[in-house]
């Protein structure tokens, strides 16, 4: 038994591994998450094409290590062990996604057998294992060929999106538990259009809300697509969210914050929704408002099966603070301590978030599809003693439990990552991992979160079945 990570959490950050409850229902789902380009690697392997992130990666100080996803953690090579180390982790559902560039390399046309093969050997290797699969269709890695022609700022590309998901959805429909078309539009249109510091990399503010509508437009078809086909996954999308705060209480800092809530919350909920943008932001943009073509917005509020929803920190925002947002949404001030990122570590805003969404939207129920912290994780003799870490999903799983209890429909969590990984603009030098990886030889280590995690889950599962 390894020993369970003490918390000793601040007065200000309620809960603690002490009185984490022990009460979620029986069918509440615990995962980890993942994504394509972060761990897989193998990007010019069996006939992937080349994505957005690639090429992004190859601009000179675009990645602050100067690293790319090009090897990563040789995931695609080591599926087998690692599907090994998965269930070695405890995992009852896994949240990944496909690279769209892998099976069809140019976003359109030919489909690449070999990367179906791929996921469907990962399929087959998490239903072997008893693992549930919760598939991603898009989590950044658009094609380049597309980017080519416009990417997401032209609304072909939302067809083809459709396309490829109808197609994931014809071979892979029947063997997962659930299908998320987007992940994060926010961060796609906004981090990668507007601040351009992720793939692609454009620093425009009209091309961004463009991209913003021409993604729901992307998600709308798909589902579209997938409710056709009518088969037993659940349908959704994976927001990131956050309670945005003023960091103080004069009018110019309450202003900027209800903007903010507007451009990063409401555009989205409103859209999927009450399919309509908020007008208040609407007026904001002026010029820079999106086109929209009628029947549109009936696609994007289309009913969804679930609403997954990422946090890691609250967006405490300043009126002085100008310039872009960055990665994690806010353009911040920090009150609390923080992590290896510079995010607040601030689990109530989860429990805060989960009960706006419920009580300001008809949602369907929520899954918690990403959550975790970035620690400086130092590996002595094979073991790593993240406390921090340890702590910081303690609290949250509490602020969750305690948001279920005050009413919010909260049905799975996963812990964000399942191993160290590719951090997109921050490269290798920012470790997510429940499991730690030694980039150098590929070796994998469980961190003291990873058996905490472990043991919460099988604890969870003896009483559910005690129950
Ligand atoms: C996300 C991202 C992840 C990041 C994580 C930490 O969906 O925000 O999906 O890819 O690694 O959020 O920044």
């Amino acid at each position: 038994m390894p020993e369970i990570c003490q918390t000793g959490a601040p007065e200000a950050l309620a809960g603690s591994v002490a009185d984490l409850p022990n009460d979620f229902p029986a069918d509440f789902i615990w995962g980890l998450a993942t994504s394509a380009y972060q761990i897989e690697g193998a990007t010019e392997l069996d006939g992937r094409g080349p994505c957005i992130w690639d090429t992004f990666a190859s601009k000179p100080g675009a990645i602050a290590d100067g690293s790319s996803g090009a090897v990563a953690c040789e995931h695609y090579q080591r599926l087998d062990s690692d599907l090994d180390l998965l269930q070695a982790c405890g995992a009852r559902a896994y949240r990944f996604s496909i690279a769209w560039p892998r099976v069809q390399p140019d976003g359109k046309g030919a489909w690449n057998e070999a990367g179906w093969a791929f996921y469907q050997r990962l399929l087959d290797g998490l239903a072997k294992r008893g693992i549930q699969a919760h598939l991603t269709l898009y989590h950044w890695d658009l094609p380049q060929a597309l980017q080519d022609e416009g990417g997401w700022a032209a609304r072909s590309t939302a067809q083809y999106f459709a396309a490829y998901a109808a197609q994931a959805g014809r071979r892979f429909g029947a063997q997962v538990a659930s299908i998320a078309t987007l992940n994060e539009p926010w961060v796609v249109a906004t981090l990668g259009h507007e601040s351009g510091i992720f793939a692609p990399g454009i620093k425009d503010r009209a091309i961004a809300m463009q991209v913003a509508h021409n993604l729901l437009l992307a998600h709308g078809l798909a589902l579209q697509a997938l409710r056709a086909q009518g088969g037993p996954a659940l349908l959704g999308i994976v927001l990131n969210q956050a309670p945005v705060q003023p960091a103080s209480d004069t009018l110019a800092d309450r202003a900027k914050a209800q903007l903010e809530d507007g451009l990063l919350v409401r555009w989205y909920m409103d859209a999927l929704f009450k399919g309509a943008y908020p007008a208040d932001v609407l007026e904001h943009l002026g010029q820079d408002a999106p086109h929209t073509e009628a029947g549109d917005m009936a696609l994007i509020s289309a009913p969804l099966d679930f609403l997954g929803l990422n946090y890691y920190t609250r967006n405490l925002v300043s009126a002085q603070q100008a310039g872009a947002p960055d990665s994690s949404g806010s353009r911040r001030a920090a009150q609390y301590e923080v992590t290896d990122m510079g995010w607040e570590v601030y689990p109530q805003g989860l429990h805060t978030l989960l009960l706006r969404l419920a009580r300001d939207w008809d949602t369907p129920p929520l899954y918690v599809t990403e959550n975790g912290a970035a620690y400086a994780d130092v590996l002595q003799q094979g073991r790593v003693h993240d406390v921090e870490r340890c702590r910081y999903l303690q609290m949250h799983i509490g602020a969750m439990r305690q948001a279920m209890q005050d009413g919010a429909d909260v049905r799975a969590y996963f812990a964000w990552s399942w191993m160290d990984n590719f951090e997109w603009a921050f490269g290798y030098s920012k470790r997510f991992g429940l499991v730690y990886v030694d980039y150098a030889s590929q070796q994998r280590y469980l961190k003291d979160s990873a058996y905490w995690y472990r043991d919460w889950i099988m604890a969870q599962h003896q009483a559910a079945l005690a129950a």
